[in-house]
C-alpha cells in the first residue's frame, strides 16, 4: 500500500516542492487549501492529475478533524502558515490565529482521530531573531524580533509538549530561509531577482530595497523539503536544524543578482525607510551537523548557484510574459 500524506500550505513555496517530492516516492497526496474567491493553484498546477486537494483551514477545527478522520494520512507536513514577517506587524492576531493555534489544532486533530500520525511542523530561523549564538543549533535558545518569529516559537513548543506529553511522532524542522523560482514575490531574494529582470527587459528603471546589511543563510527549497521527509522517515521524532552553514548580506544577494546580467548594481538600487522593520534580525546562520549526522542530510544548491537560478527563471518568465507582468511589489505596504 502506498503511504498517505497530507500536506498543509500545498498552494505555498515549499508545499509545491514537498508534493513533488513525495509523489517521486509513490506517495498518495492530499492537499489543504482554503477557500478562496479566485484559483490559486499556479505552484501546483502541473501536478493537479497526480494530487487529491481537500478544504480545509487552520482556523477551523472541525475542518482539521473531518479531513484527517476521511483521509487517514500516516503523515502530515503542516507548512500552512502566514509567512511573512512585515505582514506580522500589520496583523499580529491572526498570525498568532494561524501560526500559534493553528499549530495546536493540528496537534489536536491529530491526537483526537489518530495519535499514530507522524507530524512535521514548519518551524523557523525567525525564532532565534537577536541571536543568542553563533552558529544557531537546536540547542540555542530563542530569542524572536517579531510578531511572526514570536508565534512561531509558540509553534515549536508545542510541538515538542505534545511530542512529550502524548508521545506524537511530531518533529520540529528549524529551518533557515530557503528559495527558489516559486518564492513569493515579496520576499528579498525574489524580490530582487525579479527586479533585475525586469531592469535587464526594460520593463524597470529601479528598484526599491530595506536594510542591505542583514545576512541571512540562504538555502535551495527543493532541498530543504527533502529535511521534512527524511525527519518523519526516522525511527524516532526529533527537532533539527535545516541550513546551509554560509551566511549572506542582502548587499551581496544584490550584487550576485545585478551581477548574473552584467549589470552594476549602485545604478538601479535605491534603499527606502519604509521598508526597513520595526525589530530586524541582523544575521543568521546556521549549523546542520545534526541533520547532516542523523539525516545524511546536504543541501545541493549554493548561494550562486540559487541567484542564478532564480534570475533565470524570472528572466524567462518576463521575456515570455511581455510587459503584461506588472510587478504588484512596492504597491502594497510593507512589500
Ligand atoms: P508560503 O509560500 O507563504 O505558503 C504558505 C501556505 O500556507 C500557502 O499555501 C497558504 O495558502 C497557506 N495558508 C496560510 N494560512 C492558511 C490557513 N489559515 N489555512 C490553510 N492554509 C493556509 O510559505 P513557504 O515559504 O512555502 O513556507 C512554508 C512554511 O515554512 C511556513 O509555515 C513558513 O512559515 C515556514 N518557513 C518558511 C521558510 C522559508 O524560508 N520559506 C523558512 C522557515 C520556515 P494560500 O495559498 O491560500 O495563501
Ligand atoms: O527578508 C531584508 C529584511 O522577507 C530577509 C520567511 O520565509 O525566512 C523568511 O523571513 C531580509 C530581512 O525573509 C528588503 O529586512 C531588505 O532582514 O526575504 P525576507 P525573512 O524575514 O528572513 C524565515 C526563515 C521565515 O521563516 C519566514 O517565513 O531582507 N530586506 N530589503 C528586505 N526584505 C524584504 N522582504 N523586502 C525588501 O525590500
Amino acid at each position: 500500500m502506498p503511504k498517505t500524506a497530507v500536506i498543509t500550505g500545498i498552494t505555498g513555496q515549499d508545499g509545491s516542492y514537498l508534493a513533488e517530492l513525495l509523489l517521486s516516492h509513490g506517495y498518495r497526496v492530499v492537499g489543504v487549501v482554503r477557500r478562496s474567491s479566485a484559483p490559486n493553484l499556479d505552484r501546483v498546477e502541473h501536478l493537479l492529475d497526480r494530487i487529491e486537494l481537500r478544504p480545509g483551514d487552520l482556523l477551523d477545527q472541525l475542518s482539521l478533524v473531518r479531513l484527517i478522520d476521511d483521509v487517514r494520512p500516516q503523515e502530515l507536513y503542516n507548512l500552512a502558515a502566514m509567512s511573512f514577517v512585515p505582514a506580522s506587524w500589520d496583523q499580529p492576531l491572526l498570525t498568532g490565529e494561524f501560526n500559534s493555534l493553528g499549530v495546536m489544532r493540528v496537534l489536536e486533530a491529530i491526537r483526537q482521530v489518530d495519535p499514530g500520525i507522524r507530524l512535521y511542523q514548519a518551524s523557523s530561523s525567525e525564532m532565534y531573531g537577536k541571536v543568542r549564538e553563533v552558529p544557531q543549533t537546536e540547542g540555542t535558545p530563542f530569542y524572536p524580533r517579531s510578531p511572526y518569529g514570536v508565534s512561531k516559537v509558540f509553534g515549536h513548543y508545542i510541538t515538542v509538549n505534545y511530542r512529550e506529553s502524548y508521545g506524537l511522532f511530531a518533529c520540529s524542522g528549524i529551518l533557515f530561509n530557503h528559495e527558489s523560482p516559486r518564492r513569493g514575490l515579496e520576499f528579498v531574494t525574489r524580490k530582487v531577482t525579479d527586479g533585475v529582470a525586469r531592469i535587464k527587459l526594460g520593463l524597470a528603471q529601479a528598484l526599491s530595497l530595506g536594510n542591505l546589511e542583514a545576512c541571512r543563510d540562504w538555502g535551495f527549497a527543493g532541498d530543504y523539503v527533502r529535511a521534512m521527509w527524511l525527519m518523519l522517515q526516522q525511527d524516532r521524532p526529533d527537532d533539527y536544524v535545516i541550513a546551509t552553514g554560509i551566511s549572506h548580506s542582502v548587499r551581496d544577494l544584490v550584487e550576485a543578482a545585478f551581477g548574473h546580467v552584467g549589470l552594476e548594481w549602485q545604478e538601479y538600487v535605491r534603499t527606502d525607510p519604509k521598508l526597513f522593520r520595526p525589530a530586524e534580525v541582523d544575521h543568521l546562520i546556521g549549523d546542520p551537523a545534526k541533520a547532516r549526522a542523523v539525516l545524511g542530510w546536504e543541501p545541493t544548491v549554493d548561494f550562486k548557484g540559487l541567484v542564478g537560478m532564480m534570475v533565470e527563471a524570472d528572466l524567462a518568465r518576463l521575456s515570455s510574459a511581455g510587459h503584461v507582468a506588472a510587478s504588484f511589489v512596492g504597491r502594497i505596504a510593507g512589500c
